[in-house]
């Protein structure tokens, strides 16, 4: 059979799929070293909305807007959510921030003072009021928590009191809503951190509930580990909530995911595929698994950034789905070692450029969305029209 032919056999699942773009994407961001302004940067969370909503209007690939508290903070998130859904978007994952507040230096929800303690799980309960107001599903919660010098902190101790905050965040949740602790096993703490890996995830939102879910931001590991093992396990202990999708050469580069390694990206869907993550799952047809993009573009322009990304995904989801899973299993069954590689490298191998662009267009896209994006003018435009003010970003 030909990769067309094949093409044409899934071309039907890759109908829906939805990548949820993170609003701090299109706001500028750089290292400790330099932020680098760029031209045209959204000044307002409704401009960065726009931004995204233009992404989703040249791909048909990110229906969602995800916001960061407070760095989104507005005063009417319900009119927020009538202005994304006037663009074409939706208000997706909501961010909590215990990072930018002296008061959490040593700690937020982990911290001995019981009032910092109470401070971080109030900015969390204030999170879950913007998700009734936005219809959000999920609450996404990132800690910069962890110590530098061995003795410093009681890391037993601060696991109790993790779980004693998040337990009472987990309980304000409405019944439609979901809470996912992402994990990352160092920075800004070195000496330990207190979620740094998937196993504490696991551990403390399997101690929670239902609908407590890890979230596995694919540039938090340590270098060789193997992610699409993790996928695979989350996925069969049904505790794979979300993805934060970037790509990294050393630590957490928040690449542009698929830029590092896209034989990784592949794999990695192969798994969610295989561990039945793709496609709506739930009785609302939304996912199970949330895929969201966690990147900052530093020097490139944005919004290009945001389109590459999306499509690198659908282009090794497409791959992954190519997947002769019946060869595959026949190989495996039969101990054909190198039989059952090969299997796996033809998906990963065809081109699907072609075929996808050839679908686009059936579906009234650009077949080359990018290259629709550059001609469109819409960059000339806000470069134009965005001056003064000032610039948003990773604050
Ligand atoms: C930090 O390293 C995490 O990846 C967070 O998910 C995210 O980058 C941060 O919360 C910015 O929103
Ligand atoms: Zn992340
Ligand atoms: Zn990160």
């Amino acid at each position: 059979m030909t990769s067309t032919t094949r093409f044409g056999e899934i071309a039907p699942l890759l109908e829906g799929q939805a990548i949820e773009v993170p609003s701090w994407a299109y706001g500028n961001s750089g290292t400790r070293f330099k932020v680098f302004g760029s031209a045209g940067t959204p000044r307002t969370v409704e401009e960065k909305i726009a931004d995204a909503a233009t992404v989703h209007r040249f791909t048909g690939l990110a229906p969602l807007v995800s916001l960061h508290i407070p760095w989104d903070l507005v005063d009417d998130f319900a009119a927020l959510r009538r202005y994304a859904e006037d663009l074409g978007v939706g208000l997706g994952t909501i961010n909590s921030n215990t990072f930018q507040d002296d008061d959490y230096k040593l700690g937020a929800l982990t911290h001995t003072d019981p009032r910092v303690r109470r401070k971080a799980v109030d900015h969390h309960l204030a999170c879950i009021d913007v998700m009734r107001a936005t219809g959000s599903r999920d609450l996404k919660i990132w800690l910069a928590e962890g110590t530098n010098y061995p003795g410093q902190g009681d890391m037993r101790g601060r696991q109790d009191r993790l779980a004693e905050s998040l337990r009472t965040i987990y309980d304000a949740l409405d019944e439609d809503q979901r809470l996912v602790l992402e994990y990352k096993f160092f920075e800004p703490a070195f000496y330990h951190t207190d979620v740094p890996d998937w196993g504490t995830s696991y551990v403390q939102v399997a101690a929670l509930g239902e609908r407590a879910m890890v979230c596995l931001d694919t540039g938090h590991h340590a270098p060789g580990t193997n992610i699409e093992f993790i996928v695979a396990q989350l996925l069969r202990l049904g505790k794979l909530g979300s993805f934060d999708f970037n790509s990294r050469f050393y630590a957490d580069d928040d690449l542009i995911v698929g830029a590092a390694d896209p034989f990784q990206l592949f794999r990695i869907m192969v798994e969610v595929i295989r561990g039945g993550g793709f496609g709506p799952a739930n009785p609302d047809g939304q996912s199970q698994v949330a895929f969201m993009l966690d990147q900052c573009h530093n020097i490139e322009d944005k919004i290009p950034g945001q389109i590459r990304s999306v499509l690198n995904v659908q282009e090794m989801t497409a791959r992954a789905l190519l997947l002769d899973t019946d060869a595959l299993r026949a190989a495996q069954e039969a101990g054909d070692v190198l039989g059952a590689n090969e299997v796996l490298m033809d998906a990963f191998y065809t081109d699907v450029r072609a075929d996808l662009a050839a679908w686009r267009e059936e579906r009234g896209l650009a077949g080359n969305p990018l290259r629709a994006y550059l001609a469109s003018g819409y960059q000339q435009q806000i470069e134009a029209d965005r001056v003064g003010g000032t610039q948003a970003g990773w604050n």
